[in-house]
């Protein structure tokens, strides 16, 4: 069975969490393959809500495994925060749960840093999650951090973790920001660490078992592909690659057993965080759909900017990810407009262009060019499939997959699992 990769299509918070959970239930192995705990799925089951940061969002099938990856990074104590929560919430995934042996640890000295750094840029900060993320895959980089491995030697993590603590310690101080207590720090990592090392194992040896096997294994993406650290809006991304060229590298599976490639998109674009946004509302519409698609942060409750859907964009995504379906989620937020907006162009110093600038000044100075249809202005979380949806709805979701040059298949309607239908 060919290997899924379920990746967002714009700058995050699509709904993959969501969807990860309706497709679950046919899994046999959900995978994070990049992102850490700045990530935030929401997944909502019988009105009961989770947010997952770094878990995989196929807890709530219990055939299931859900792995973390070798390309995500792990802060194993925020990592045991969320495995308690769950269990507190009657959730026990111990017999279903394994950690990549070369997964690179996130600990409070990233964090910190990520602070000091986004506190030293002013208006210019990039606008992280201060999860330490960027530090974290920094280190990766330097070839200095410490990965799952680790943490099943005591002694090497001490030694790594000193020296690292000390290292950043003194970045801090020189910066004016307080230092850490390295031994406390080291106390409680350790604690967590022993605690995890149980789940420890070379993952992509188990994943690509699963391949050979013909079990059903699915990639859970985190941010989007326009937060790509290669492809997105640079500087203004995430450290890792989001779009389907991270989920090889970053679970240890080979590009041919991916066949499917699942884009989600919401029916609007929203993005958390400073960069250029083409089709940002700053009128009472962007409110509007703010507040009606309840667009604040699952991982820092920051409030997200909201925008048309940017067609643009999006055939570019579609284009360096191989997309090959589209899941559009959110429709019913769009539900009492009366005029619906989607960006077929950008215009740059008169002329109309069709790729998205990667100088960022250009990309910050275009304007969106609109084709406008008409609102559906009825109801649709009720709607089970196709044939359920107004007559508007569906030109829209049409338009949609003839400007962004890939099919939709399946379509969320409201929060729920129960509120998602598959198209044909
Ligand atoms: P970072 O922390 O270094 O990855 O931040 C770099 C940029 O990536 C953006 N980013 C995100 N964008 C959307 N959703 C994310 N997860 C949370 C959510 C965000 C939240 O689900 O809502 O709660 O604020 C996420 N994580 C990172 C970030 O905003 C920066 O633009
Ligand atoms: P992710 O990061 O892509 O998993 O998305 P988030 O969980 O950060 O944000 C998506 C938000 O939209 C969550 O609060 C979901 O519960 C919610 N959501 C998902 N699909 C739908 C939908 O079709 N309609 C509505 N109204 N909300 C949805
Ligand atoms: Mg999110």
């Amino acid at each position: 069975m060919p290997v899924s990769v379920l990746i967002g299509a714009q700058w995050g918070d699509e709904g993959k969490g969501k969807i990860i959970d309706v497709l679950a239930g046919d899994a046999d192995v959900v995978a994070r393959y990049q992102g850490g705990n700045n990530a935030g799925h929401t997944v909502i089951v019988g009105g009961k809500k989770y947010v997952l940061h770094l878990i995989p969002s196929g807890i709530h099938s219990e055939r299931t495994t859900c792995v973390i990856g070798n390309g995500v990074v792990m802060n194993p104590v925020q990592l045991l925060v969320e495995f308690d929560g769950l269990l507190d919430q009657g959730i026990d995934i111990s017999d279903r749960f394994e950690i990549s042996s070369r997964v690179h640890l996130v600990f409070s000295y990233h964090c910190a840093i990520d602070s000091m750094r986004e506190g030293a840029l002013g208006d210019d900060l990039i606008g992280t999650t201060k999860r330490g993320i960027g530090p974290a895959y920094a280190d990766k980089v330097n070839r200095v951090g410490l990965r799952g491995a680790d943490m099943l030697k005591p002694e090497k993590f001490a030694r790594l973790f000193r020296q690292n603590c000390e290292a950043a310690n003194k970045i801090l101080v020189a910066n004016g920001a307080a230092a850490l207590d390295v031994e406390a720090e080291l106390k409680e990592a350790t604690a967590a660490a022993a605690r995890l090392a149980p789940f420890v194992k070379d993952t992509a040896v188990s994943l690509n078992k699963a391949v050979r096997e013909n079990r059903n294994v699915l990639l859970e993406g985190a941010q989007g592909v326009w937060l790509d650290i290669d492809h997105g809006t640079y500087p203004f991304v995430t450290s890792s690659n989001t779009g389907v060229g991270g989920a090889c590298s970053g679970v240890g599976i080979a590009p041919m057993h991916i066949q499917r490639v699942i884009g989600v998109l919401k029916a609007y674009t929203t993005r958390v965080g400073s960069g250029p946004f083409p089709t940002e509302l700053f009128d009472k519409t962007g409110e509007d759909i703010q507040r009606i698609g309840h667009e604040f942060g699952a991982t820092t409750g920051r409030p997200r900017r909201a925008g048309w859907l940017d067609a643009v964009a999006t055939s570019y995504a579609v284009m360096t990810n191989g997309i090959t379906e589209l899941t559009v989620t959110k429709m019913d937020v769009l539900d009492t407009f009366e005029e619906i907006k989607i960006c077929t162009a950008y215009e740059l110093d008169g002329k109309t262009i069709k790729e998205v600038p990667a100088d960022i000044e250009d990309l910050e100075n275009v304007k969106p060019v609109y084709e406008t249809l008409a609102g559906w202005q009825e109801p649709t979380n009720h709607c089970r499939e196709w044939s359920d949806l107004p007559v508007n709805a569906q030109r829209y979701l049409k338009r949609v997959e003839e400007l962004v040059g890939a099919p939709v298949k399946i379509v969320s309607v409201g929060p729920d699992r129960a509120e998602t239908f598959k198209v044909r």
